[in-house]
């Protein structure tokens, strides 16, 4: 119904208000306020005296839908880059819908970064099933083309792993950076490009100032560790001095470093007895400790022809030295 009255009546002395307002909204605290397809009612009404009392009137109702903002933000959960010698690799991101209303983003990924020293493999993309934040395989979910999220609800994110193979032949403290793309899949382009009735309920959908797409960077630096091996021998002779004379005691060093970047794996140090030798049965020791000449009890065994040491994962930066005794023949 209309405002019927001439304003002259509603102007004589006595007219007592003006307008109110009245929203039916509900208003939870999104990042780009009010949620899709929510409608914004809205009521004007005059009460006056018209000479035979209080009388009130109500304008028509405006019935306003809340359009459908798009927006995407993208960040790298990674604390830096990523330490990793050649092999598999996982960037971490984490994708927000930052729009008023539910989206799905399309993933996509440019490992040939400018700049790069090296370009990894994309394996592939997989979402935190689980959400502990740490990617689990076979149970975090592995998208298939066109990697897609699942609909992210307003102000909501999903964590985003991306599963890479770094190549051989990197070198020690080399880097790559791969990013990640992320698309509302109604659509992207300038701010305020209108999907028309594409939004919430029927409503508009309309790119926000994000232009609802976005782009992160996750960054990896090759850790290659790398074994140096020192060998180096104390005489000492039967006779308390330290010439090389057949029955003298060659005492052998053997210092393993490990350097570079990340860590070694199954390292394993061995010697042959020198022709013209015999081992000194229980000598071998590892950074001072005793091992047996047993295999299978420690580290180290002493078989008949030689030493060996099982050091396994080795940390760079550290170093672990081995000792043996032998008798000159
Ligand atoms: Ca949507
Ligand atoms: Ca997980
Ligand atoms: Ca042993």
């Amino acid at each position: 119904m209309k405002i019927q009255h001439p304003i002259y009546r509603i102007a004589k002395p006595g007219f007592v208000a003006g307008s109110l307002f009245a929203m039916a909204i509900a208003a939870p605290a999104n990042a780009e306020g009010v949620p899709a397809g929510t409608l914004i009612d809205n009521v004007a009404s005059a009460s006056f005296d018209g000479g035979s009392g209080t009388e009130t009137v109500d304008s028509n109702t405006v019935e306003i839908r809340v359009d459908e903002l798009l927006d995407v933000t993208l960040t790298s959960l990674d604390p830096g880059p990523i330490a990793t010698g050649p092999g598999s690799a996982v960037l971490t991101f984490e994708v927000t819908n930052t729009g008023n209303g539910p989206e799905a983003f399309t993933l996509t990924t440019n490992p040939a970064v400018t700049g790069n020293d090296f370009d990894v493999t994309i394996d592939n993309i997989a979402i935190d099933t689980n959400g502990n934040g740490t990617y689990d395989p076979g149970v975090d979910t592995i998208l298939t083309a066109p990697e897609t999220t699942p609909v992210i609800a307003a102000d909501a994110n999903e964590t985003v792993f991306v599963l890479v193979t770094v190549p051989t032949g990197v070198t020690d403290g080399d880097t790559s950076d791969v990013e990640l793309t992320a698309e509302a899949t109604t659509g992207t382009g300038a701010p305020g490009t209108i999907f028309a009735g594409q939004g919430v309920g029927g409503g508009d959908a309309i790119v926000g100032t994000t232009g609802a797409d976005a782009t992160a960077t996750g960054s990896l630096v090759a850790g290659v560790a790398d074994v140096t091996l020192v060998k180096s021998a104390i005489v000492t002779d039967q006779f308390g001095g330290t010439s090389a004379v057949p029955g003298a005691t060659i005492t052998y060093s053997i210092v393993a470093n490990v350097t570079g970047g990340g860590s070694v794996s199954t390292l394993s140090v061995s010697d042959a007895f020198p022709t013209g030798t015999t081992y000194t049965a229980g000598t071998l020791t590892l950074d001072t400790g005793a091992l047996t000449d047993a295999s299978g009890d420690d580290a180290g065994e002493a078989s008949a022809t030689g030493i060996t040491v099982d050091l396994g994962t080795v940390n760079t930066g550290t170093s672990h030295t081995i000792t043996f005794d032998v008798v000159i023949d």
